[in-house]
């Protein structure tokens, strides 16, 4: 592909380089906070390198999925320019530490996030709740369904992968919400990795099992957060089903307000992030796919997983930082 072939597919290509630097430097950021038990300080160190880094990108790019309304976060918040301005239009999610959380207490799993698609192709979700269900690449469309029962999704899965239920497991948010899933998952003799935050991590460990040990995810978690992992599936390949939970007349409006008519809409991953869609996250903390954050005595390494739907190339890029000046 030449590169005018390139453009006229999508997005530039070589913003799938320039956007690792972007969530390499907000990993980098929080993981001097890791362990700290300040979420808010490990969040605004991302949220200020991450802001920095994008604005040296050539595009003109406005963020969909933030930090939150534009009245309660300062910086990166849903509307915000970003980029220099001169560039392709693009729309922009992100989370500067997904797993504020887990980074202030340093356990596993924490990223820096960020997903780059085509103007006008990310769902433009509120911050409410999200039921979403998801597996990875290799299964016939369909195989799971949000509206079937726990039970029918995980012998679906357990009989497509040719395994007993019993070999499956799944990833759920460990959250009060969600005790009578857990139940309903355990009846099947189906083991479940609770995880204390960071849904969007969750979701992505579904495309590589082998690695992950995690087969499905179910649960609600955030909005935003389900976007940022359709984004991922879109390039990664797998399957992913998000309902937003609008259950209050307060919640609807807000959901109205952003396009949204129907509020029982079920979105595939294709619905939330449509059109040429560039992935990135970094480790902050190590993680089941990506290492954290380490630094050394005269450098600093990172891992970085980035990913473009229209290639489906998944890359690894493991950076020795020698120029400890530039965080
Ligand atoms: C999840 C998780 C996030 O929020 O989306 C979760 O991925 C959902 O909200 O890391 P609750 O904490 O209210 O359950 C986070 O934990 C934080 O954004």
């Amino acid at each position: 592909m030449n590169i005018a072939q390139n453009i006229a597919a999508g997005l530039d290509r070589i913003l799938t380089m320039e956007v690792v630097r972007v969530t390499e430097r907000a990993a980098v950021a929080a993981a001097r906070l890791r362990g700290r038990g300040d979420e808010k300080a490990a969040d605004q160190v991302a949220v200020d390198a991450m802001r920095q880094e994008l604005n040296r990108l050539a595009i003109k790019g406005t963020v969909v999925i933030g930090e939150g309304e534009r009245d309660e976060a300062p910086m990166l918040y849903i509307g915000e320019e970003v980029g220099t301005g001169k560039g392709p239009a693009v729309d922009i999610a992100l989370d500067p530490l997904e797993g504020t959380t887990i980074c202030a207490k340093n356990l596993p799993n924490a990223l820096a996030v960020i997903a780059i698609a085509e103007k006008g192709s990310l769902l433009f979700a509120p911050d409410v709740y999200m039921d979403k269900i998801a597996i990875g690449p290799g299964y016939a469309e369909g195989l799971i369904d949000i509206d079937a029962s726990p039970a029918e999704n995980l012998a679906n899965l357990a009989g497509a992968k040719g395994v007993a239920v019993s070999d499956i497991t799944a990833c759920i948010l460990d959250r009060p919400r969600h005790a009578k899933l857990i139940d309903a998952v355990r009846a099947t003799g189906a083991a479940i990795r609770l995880i204390g935050d960071g849904d969007v991590a969750g979701v992505i460990h579904t495309t590589d099992p082998d690695e992950t040990g995690i087969d499905i995810y179910l649960g609600t978690g955030g909005a935003p957060e389900g976007v940022l992992a359709a984004a991922a599936l879109r390039c990664t390949g797998g399957q992913m089903q998000g309902r937003l939970i609008l259950d209050t007349p307060e919640k609807q409006a807000r959901a109205e307000k952003m396009g949204i008519s129907d509020p029982k809409r079920v979105y595939r991953a294709q619905d939330m992030a449509r059109g040429d869609v560039l992935f990135a996250a970094t480790g902050v903390t190590d993680g089941n796919l990506l290492d954290g954050v380490k630094f050394g005595h005269t450098f600093i390494t990172t891992h970085t997983i980035v990913l473009r739907s229209s290639s489906r190339t998944v890359r690894e890029i493991k950076a020795r930082h020698q120029d400890l000046d530039k965080f």
